[in-house]
């Protein structure tokens, strides 16, 4: 299917535009009729193109698009200056951003004009589809009005995508980049894409994976900076700028040279070259997204360098053109020996770029993932985020669902992105949240932002699991307001994909806000993590990453399970926090219980604060996660025939995988356990001997 148009409901996402509530129309139905813009920018075209298919979903709408208000009701189309050029007076020069908008009725002559004001074009494409989000969510225009800035300025997307077109960690089919280690002619999907993400107000796309291979080293070359240019014409349209994942060694691997090291003046210059080409085919490209240094990925240390030194070569050849460097703080020793109890894989992003604090350029940004060891359904928040004070930083998030269920299992992300952004470092104080670090005020950095591996390929619903669409929504909304809560996400996501009907809404958002602890209850124990499958990461297998070189250990043995990160008796990693959250996880007693054994090692019969034993909360939690798979299928059930029987099926399909593997989970996990200990299940359950 790749590249081809899909047409339908699956496809459309969030973007069906069917009515859910025609009372709602009341309130906006006298402006129905004519659309004022000015601008023939192409950000604005879009955006009215946009509005104008969506309205003409409505029945008996049919509405025109002029150049000058009318004398009736109206839709104003433009940016703060267009309205100004109107003669419209509106007091918003201090209050709007550049990627900000408003909406609001002003008054012209004896008319009222319905206003959407961007603090630039970008600002206005969001404030249209602010507008079309809230006439098809049921909002009524009062509650509509508005005035938004988006609290990050970065709101970008990576794509783990390779040429041949397989995506690394991809759940949802092939690429909708690249094919046959080319770029697709066909871009029309990618237009589909960028309305999607437009929508959502994310304005970057990294295209390639991290891991730059071979072909893909070859992205920065004449040979294919064509094509990246195709797509981005595209993406700048709905204003998105196009990033690249580059090798660190891309001078020896295709530049010829001796050597990759960034202090060489050779190096130094051919980067350079290599910037000056790329802007010259995409004057907005957005810059370079970096791996080095880890799992195996060239990098600055093998000439002896730090991540300063390679990150600020890359950011002096993109400075002047405005592009900046992505360095991402995933580096840690890959190849470790599982008897060697004194290495920590969670302190190692802290010891390698703390240190480094303010030593890196003004483009350059450290991309931080949220938790210290990799994309676990439960993990604390990393150190590092309290202790860049000097550097700018982004949120990294994965929303494929690598460690989450593949896109198989029904997981709602929102609640643990939110856990993370609302985490208090107490970095300068009370109130020091990640979500003020990532978004640049807390230390007053330059640029801020969040991130996200992206979830989609090119299956018919973009993500695999048609629910697993509410992730990449709610990326995009929570990277615009942190401060929306999960449930308001997901309500709107639902009315949005599925209407308004009470039934659907509240079988489907009870649904997704649970589904994170009930992946958790089944999964891996009071966050613990690992207990996969090695390499692919899916079914249950306890000790597969035990004995492994990746750093990834439980240590479970018949007296007890954790991994004692204290400083008092463990690897230390506890003092990375600043106090007195240092001091809440390196006290087993006021340490919470869903983090119990990532800090401490206890023995089974420990009692947590709930009033339970270790080893029967393993118990009941896999229980009960199995019980409340099973109830979320029946729930789904009652919805035979409210919504779309393709989504249905296709939702059905994947719930009936989860049973399945949440009982194999719960029985594998079990019975780990009791072979290890020999303790019972207070309540007798069938648990394998
Ligand atoms: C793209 C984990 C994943 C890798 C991924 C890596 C990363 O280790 O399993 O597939 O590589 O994270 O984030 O770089």
């Amino acid at each position: 299917m790749n590249n081809k148009k899909v047409a339908g409901r699956m496809y459309d996402c969030w973007l069906r535009y069917e009515l859910c509530d025609e009372k709602v129309l009341d309130s906006y139905e006298d402006y129905f009729k004519y659309i004022v813009v000015k601008s023939n920018d192409r950000i604005i075209s879009n955006a009215v193109n946009e509005l104008k298919k969506a309205l003409s979903n409505i029945k008996d709408v049919d509405i025109e698009i002029i150049e000058n208000i009318p004398k009736s009701n109206c839709i104003f189309i433009g940016t703060l200056d267009d309205f100004k050029a109107e003669g419209l007076k509106v007091d918003l020069e201090r209050e709007l951003k550049s990627e900000g908008f408003a909406l609001k009725v002003v008054k012209k002559d004896n008319h009222n004009v319905l206003s959407i004001i961007g603090g630039s074009e970008k600002g206005v494409l969001y404030g249209v589809f602010h507008l079309i989000r809230s006439i098809f969510g049921g909002k009524s225009l009062k509650d509509a009005l508005c005035i938004e800035n988006p609290q990050n300025d970065f709101r970008i997307l990576n794509h783990w995508d390779n040429m041949d077109g397989s995506i690394e960690r991809g759940y949802a089919g092939k690429s909708i980049f690249f094919k046959d280690n080319r770029i697709v002619q066909d871009l029309s999907r990618i237009k589909d894409y960028a309305r999607l993400l437009a929508s959502i107000a994310v304005n970057g796309v990294v295209i390639n994976n991290v891991n730059v291979h071979q072909q893909e080293t070859k992205l920065i070359t004449d040979e294919f900076l064509p094509d990246v240019k195709r797509i981005a014409d595209v993406f700048r349209g709905y204003g998105i700028k196009t990033y690249l994942s580059i090798n660190f060694a891309s001078p020896v691997e295709i530049g010829g040279l001796s050597t990759a090291d960034p202090l060489d003046d050779e190096v130094k210059n051919w980067w350079k070259d290599v910037a000056s080409k790329i802007y010259s085919y995409i004057p907005d490209f957005g810059g370079f997204l970096v791996k080095a240094d880890s799992e195996f990925r060239p990098g600055p240390f093998t000439y002896g360098r730090n991540h300063a030194d390679g990150a600020n070569m890359l950011a002096e050849a993109l400075k002047p053109y405005g592009g900046i460097v992505i360095w991402r703080t995933f580096v840690y020793n890959c190849m470790v020996d599982w008897r060697d109890r004194s290495t920590d894989r969670a302190k190692a992003a802290y010891d390698n770029f703390k240190p480094l604090d303010g030593k890196f350029m003004d483009n350059v940004v450290l991309q931080i993932k949220n938790g210290p060891m990799d994309f676990q359904i439960r993990e604390p928040i990393t150190p590092l985020f309290g202790a860049m004070e000097k550097t700018n930083v982004f949120m990294e998030f994965q929303i494929t669902q690598e460690y989450t269920g593949q896109q198989k299992h029904l997981c709602y992300l929102v609640p643990l992105w939110k856990e993370a952004l609302d985490f208090d470092t107490f970095a300068k104080g009370e109130g020091s949240f990640v979500k003020k670090v990532v978004n640049g005020s807390l230390f007053g950095a330059k640029y801020g932002g969040i991130v996200a591996v992206a979830n989609v390929g090119d299956s018919e619903s973009w993500t695999g699991h048609p629910l697993a669409q509410s992730n990449l929504y709610g990326f995009g909304r929570l990277s615009w307001n942190p401060d929306l809560s999960s449930r308001e996400i997901a309500e709107e996501w639902v009315r949005l994909t599925f209407g308004c009907d009470e039934d659907v809404l509240k079988t489907v958002v009870p649904m997704l806000l649970e589904s994170r602890e009930i992946y958790e209850e089944y999964t891996s124990p009071l966050g613990i993590g690992w207990m996969v499958n090695p390499g692919h990461h899916y079914g249950p297998n306890v000790d597969g990453y035990e004995y492994s070189h990746w750093g990834t250990y439980h240590y479970a043995d018949f007296r007890g399970i954790g991994v004692d990160r204290t400083v008092a008796t463990g690897t230390g990693y506890t003092a990375q926090y600043k106090e007195p959250v240092a001091k809440m996880y390196e006290n087993i007693d006021t340490c919470p219980d869903e983090l119990l054994l990532f800090f401490h090692h206890v023995p089974y019969d420990h009692k947590l604060k709930s009033g339970k034993t270790v080893i029967q909360h393993i118990y009941d939690t896999h229980f009960e996660g199995v019980e409340r798979v099973e109830k979320m299928r029946e729930s789904w059930m009652k919805l035979n025939g409210k919504i779309d029987d393709e989504i249905f099926k296709a939702v059905l399909e994947r719930l009936d995988i989860q049973v399945v593997d949440a009982k194999e989970w719960r029985d594998v996990v079990n019975t780990y356990f009791y072979r290890k200990t020999g303790i019972k299940d207070e309540y007798g359950r069938k648990i394998y001997e």
